[in-house]
Formats: C-alpha cells, sequence, structure tokens
C-alpha cells in the first residue's frame, strides 16, 4: 500500500517536471531501466573510441590526427561521467563492466561497423555524432538529475566532434573526383547503420512508452530519427554527395521527408552479436580489461596504502 502511495507520489513529482536525484526515493523499475540505458550509454562511449582508433596513426595530416586523438579522449571521458552516474544508482564499475564484457548489457549497434577508408572518419563525426546530438540534447532535460548533467557536457563536445567530421567530408568534397567519390562510398555505408542507432520503430520499442512516462525519454525513437533526417538531408547537398535512399522526398503535407524502408532485420542481426566488428569489439574490450588487471590491483594497494597512512595521522 505505502508502495503504491509513494509510486503515485513519484509519478506526480515527474509530471511537475521535477528532477529526480539519488538520495529520493524511486520505483525499482525506474532505477533498472536507467541503469540499463545509462550504462549502454556509457559502453557506447568506450566501444567506439575503437572504430575511430583504427585511424589514429593513419590520420592524413598532424591538424587531422591531433583533432582525432582529443575526439576520442573526449568519448573516454564520456565514458567516465556516464559510468560515474550509473554508479549513484546502487551498481559497481566493476558490475558494470562485466555486463559488458559477459553480453548482457549492449552498446549501440553503430560501432560494430568497421572504417575502412579516412572519409569514414568523418561520416562517423557527421552523422554518427550528429545523430549521437539529436537523441542527447532531449537528454539534457531527462528526469534522472546525475544522466542529465552528464549529457550537458557531453553534448557541447559532441557537437564539436560533429564540426569536424563534417569538416573533414566538406574537404573530401571539394578535393579530387577520388576524394568525393571517398566520401561518396562513406555516406553509402554509414546512412543506414546511423539511422538505425535510434533504435527499433515506435510501435516495435519495448521502453520507450514507460520510460515517456517517466520522462527518462522525452521523445520517441521515430520522432528523432525523422528529425535527425531533416536536417541531415541539407547538410549532404552542401557537400554535394547523395543520400542512398531513392526514396527520399520532400512531403509538403507532413513538413518532413518521407524516407526508405530500414532493413530491420540487419539492425536486429547486429544487435544479437552478429555484425561484422561485433565480435572483434568485444575481444578488445576482453583484452583491455585483462591487461589492465596490472593497474587496478595498483591502484587499490596505493588507496589501501593512503587510506592507512590517513588513519594513522589522525590517531
Ligand atoms: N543499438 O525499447 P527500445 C555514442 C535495444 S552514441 C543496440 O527502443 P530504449 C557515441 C535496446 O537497448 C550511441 N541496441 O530501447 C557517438 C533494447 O534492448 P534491451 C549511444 C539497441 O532504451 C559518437 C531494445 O533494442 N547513445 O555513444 O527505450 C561517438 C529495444 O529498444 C539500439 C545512447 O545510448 C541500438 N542502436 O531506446 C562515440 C543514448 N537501439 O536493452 C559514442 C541513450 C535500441 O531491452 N540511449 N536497442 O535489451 C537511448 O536514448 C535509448 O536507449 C535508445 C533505445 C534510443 C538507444
Amino acid at each position: 500500500m505505502q508502495e503504491i502511495n509513494q509510486e503515485k507520489l513519484f509519478q506526480e513529482k515527474i509530471d511537475r517536471g521535477e528532477v529526480i536525484e539519488p538520495r529520493d526515493w524511486l520505483p525499482e523499475k525506474y532505477r533498472k531501466t536507467l541503469i540499463r540505458q545509462i550504462s549502454q550509454h556509457a559502453h557506447s562511449e568506450i566501444v567506439g573510441m575503437l572504430p575511430e582508433g583504427n585511424w589514429i596513426t593513419r590520420a592524413p595530416s598532424l591538424r587531422r590526427k591531433v583533432a582525432l586523438l582529443a575526439k576520442i579522449q573526449d568519448e573516454a571521458g564520456h565514458g567516465l561521467y556516464l559510468y560515474s552516474a550509473t554508479e549513484t544508482l546502487g551498481i559497481t564499475r566493476e558490475e558494470l563492466y562485466q555486463q559488458l564484457l559477459t553480453g548482457k548489457a549492449k552498446y549501440s549497434s553503430i560501432f560494430n561497423y568497421p572504417t575502412l577508408t579516412w572519409a569514414d572518419i568523418g561520416a562517423i563525426g557527421w552523422l554518427v555524432d550528429g545523430a549521437a546530438i539529436v537523441n542527447q540534447v532531449m537528454l539534457t532535460r531527462t528526469s534522472y538529475g546525475p544522466y542529465a548533467r552528464a549529457m550537458v557536457r557531453i553534448c557541447k563536445e559532441e557537437s564539436f566532434h560533429q564540426r569536424q567530421g563534417y569538416e573533414i567530408l566538406l574537404s573530401l568534397c571539394n578535393g579530387t573526383e577520388v576524394q568525393k567519390q571517398m566520401a561518396q562510398d562513406a555516406l553509402n555505408r554509414w546512412w543506414w547503420p546511423s539511422l538505425m542507432m535510434f533504435g527499433p520503430p515506435d510501435a516495435e520499442s519495448t521502453h520507450t512508452e514507460q520510460s515517456m512516462k517517466w520522462k527518462i525519454k522525452l521523445k520517441s525513437n521515430d520522432e528523432l530519427r525523422q528529425y535527425f533526417i531533416d536536417m541531415t538531408v541539407e547538410q549532404a547537398r552542401v557537400l554535394g554527395i547523395t543520400i542512398p535512399d531513392p526514396d527520399l522526398k520532400w512531403n509538403e503535407e507532413r513538413g518532413h521527408y518521407d524516407f526508405g524502408e530500414i532493413d530491420w532485420d540487419e539492425f536486429w542481426q547486429v544487435v544479437k552479436g552478429h555484425g561484422p566488428c561485433n565480435k572483434e569489439r568485444m575481444a578488445a574490450r576482453q583484452g583491455a580489461w585483462d591487461e589492465g588487471a596490472w593497474v587496478r590491483e595498483a591502484a587499490v594497494a596505493y588507496a589501501e596504502k593512503q587510506a592507512a597512512k590517513n588513519i594513522a595521522e589522525t590517531v
């Protein structure tokens, strides 16, 4: 009875637009949904460093290398803010990491595709970070305080990432015919997977309805996907390359672009672990965990020594 009352009060608080903080009472399902979403987001940031890391040694100039290094470093930072936000919900970093390594927790489908040419680094910045911004600007107003605050800084940095990616493609598109072709090829391969980042269609989305009631999500998967498409068409026009969708057409009545059928079979295959790079990505994360064991042990030994020293000094 008391539980039902608390849930009612909680929902009223959400409806009034109040922010939920870690010490507030919250329903167990709200906590679990947040742990799932924020940790999957954190894992995505960390796994997302891998496809780009592939090009650090091959960046075409020092300027490009420095910008790419900075971007990848930012992503490690985003992972850390998000893991910290998740820890406020009563789960440890170790547990979160084990969920990733055992496949219990997902990470974004987009990072299971390979980066075959330098133009892919441009396409990731433009499309993947672009899609991430559309999704994440909304999350700066999500109902859970620590998540919302982490998103504010993340969005500022993502916006720099999106621009550096677009600028890479702009240079290629203003370059030789072969360079422009490289940019077109990257757009052809990254367009559809970028649309899949927003998640399954609303009708098939398991969590959207409840997450919107709790104001964890403020817009649905389809709404955000449509917003991204409308925004991106004009940017492709400026680049002078063609979005690989023959059905893409302005719909005057809807005030939006209509677009072609997304291959949801491909999406679910990738989500289930059968994408082009799933195994490679997980092997890289497992390797980093194993090779990092001595760092974790050293950090714990140092912390224990410091704690003992502090106690000795206070008594
Ligand atoms: N990939 O009920 P639904 C970035 C899963 S950007 C894999 O609609 P929800 C970055 C979903 O987890 C990328 N799985 O779920 C950018 C659920 O399965 P479970 C990360 C996906 O949570 C540049 C099932 O499908 N961004 O990090 O309401 C550089 C049903 O879906 C995907 C975020 O995580 C997917 N694309 O909505 C570096 C943003 N989509 O969990 C890094 C925060 C869905 O029940 N997250 N699934 O087993 C969100 O906004 C929401 O979680 C989503 C999905 C819109 C992604």
